[in-house]
């Protein structure tokens, strides 16, 4: 049994390391580097922290083990629960109800089920590896029971959740036929994070119509004998190592290499997501094809890169199949000989090369139907130290409240995308650096850094 001696326990569905199966059967463990992962490293690492998640591997027995002064936890799943509670309930109810049923929600009552003993088992983890009085840091919505359930077992234990994704508006989450044990799990905490005022707001309406939790002041609510603080903390990125990446003499040479095998075109487009429905990948390939079809387009060239996500669940597998077909048609239409105007990469790429993208696109189009923040939109600043380039930002994502001087578009607006695009595409340089210099000020003074420490403090966690 692990002992329970760590001082900060961070808990999240996946351990910021994946445990790969190799062809000959044997397992090793390959690191997974994310924005959070490197914003909490230095606290976890100064205060006996833990982690505690799921491996990626169904089935897998994995021992805790030390790496680099981290302790982390591997909770087990078996494969029928990596369908039920991950692909089902976490992916196939939770996700699309939290993003405006941009797809429709499935509630199956036997998902339902594995998400509550899921949760279940990564808080008795949890209360096995927490020392006495510790601070907990739960993230995400496939995690959301587990803040009551880890009080029931340890009421000792300061504990704080962050919802990386929206908390939808309250009609919505009432479709839920457990909506209530959701918010009373999510009420276990004593502080509730969310990325925008918006989803507070939600969330602190919903409490005091499903529990007795009562009003406090304008960030509280109180409930039973304890008060749980509510907050917006927008997360950002390691806004200084991009920037410093995309100036390295590597990057920029690869970015010139893009545009040169693109066929030099006068204008670069470029969208950069995880292959989701939500994230309005069509949308704008409906924009680009239709300016094409006005001949407003200019010489322009786009490139859709899309990391391959999710791919057993069935909205995603129908979606590809949609956007591989318009991928087709627009080329179909409009490409010469060794001249596609779109490219698309259905991959994943390496960061440095991700970087030399950024760099190298003159348009960046960030058109999510609705996104807790949006990562992306924010990399693309940190990659433009020289000013260079124009964000196109769905209002509908997180980011769109800190980064004003973006293009605004509402994504449900075709003509609407497609002018904003157009007037990106034509926008002259004083305007655009203008924006890029102001939107430059707000992503590198607010970084990931900055939102550990805020919610933390806001916990009461000690620097
Ligand atoms: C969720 C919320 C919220 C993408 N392709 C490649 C690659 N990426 C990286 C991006 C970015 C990250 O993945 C995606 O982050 P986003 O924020 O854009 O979107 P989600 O994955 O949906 O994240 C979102 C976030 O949580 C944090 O709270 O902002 O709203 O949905 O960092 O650069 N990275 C590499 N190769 C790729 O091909 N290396």
């Amino acid at each position: 049994m692990a002992q329970q001696n760590a001082e900060f326990v961070v808990v999240a569905n996946r351990l910021p390391v994946d445990l790969e199966k190799l062809p000959d059967g044997t397992e090793r463990w390959k690191r997974s580097p994310g924005g959070l992962v490197t914003a909490l490293e230095p606290m976890l690492r100064s205060r006996e922290g833990a982690w505690v998640g799921w491996p990626g591997l169904a089935d897998a027995d994995a021992e805790p083990f030390v790496e680099d002064g981290l302790a982390l936890h591997p909770v087990r799943l078996s494969a029928q629960e990596v369908e039920d509670y991950y692909e089902g309930f976490s992916n196939g109810t939770l996700w699309p109800l939290y993003h405006d049923v941009v797809a429709p929600p499935a509630f199956h009552r036997h998902w339902w089920q594995a998400y509550v003993t899921v949760n279940k088992r990564f808080a008795e983890a949890v209360a096995q590896v927490a020392a006495p009085g510790a601070t907990v840091w739960i993230q995400d919505y496939q995690l959301q029971l587990l803040p009551a359930e880890l009080r029931a077992l340890r009421p000792d234990l300061r504990i704080g959740f962050f919802l990386h994704i929206p908390f939808p508006p309250t009609e919505l989450f009432q479709q839920l036929p457990w909506r209530k044990e959701i918010v009373e799990g999510l009420l276990g905490a004593d502080l509730v994070g969310f990325h925008t005022p918006g989803g507070v707001r939600n969330f602190r309406w919903l409490a005091t119509r499903f529990t007795d939790a009562k009003p406090g002041a304008r960030n509280e609510v109180h409930y039973g004998e304890r008060t749980v603080k509510l907050g917006a903390f927008p997360i950002s990125i390691d806004s200084a190592h991009l920037d410093e990446l995309s100036r390295t003499a590597e990057v920029q040479q690869r970015a010139k290499e893009i545009r040169n095998d693109l066929g030099n075109p006068e204008r670069i487009i470029l969208g950069v997501d995880r292959l989701d429905y939500t994230k309005g990948i069509d949308v704008r390939l409906r924009a680009f094809e239709e300016l094409l079809q006005e001949d407003h387009a200019g010489d322009a060239v786009m490139i859709q890169l899309a990391t391959p996500s999710r791919e057993r669940v069935e909205h995603y597998q129908t979606m590809r199949a949609g956007i591989e077909q318009s991928v087709g048609r627009i080329n179909g239409t409009f490409a010469r000989v060794g001249h596609p105007v779109l490219h698309y990469l259905h991959q994943s790429l390496p960061r440095d090369e991700l970087a030399a993208f950024f760099v190298a696109a003159d348009v960046m189009l960030v058109t999510p139907l609705r996104d807790g923040m949006n990562l992306v939109a924010k990399e693309y600043v940190a990659c433009r130290g020289d000013l260079g380039g124009v964000l196109v930002l769905s209002e509908f994502a997180g980011a769109a409240i800190e980064l004003k001087e973006s293009v605004l578009v509402n994504p449900h607006d075709t003509d609407g995308v497609k002018n904003a695009l157009h007037r990106a595409l034509t926008m002259p340089p004083e305007e655009s650096r203008k924006r890029m210099r102001a939107l430059r000020r707000q992503v590198l003074s607010h970084d990931v850094d900055r939102w550990a420490r805020s919610f933390l403090d806001a916990l009461g966690l000690p620097s």
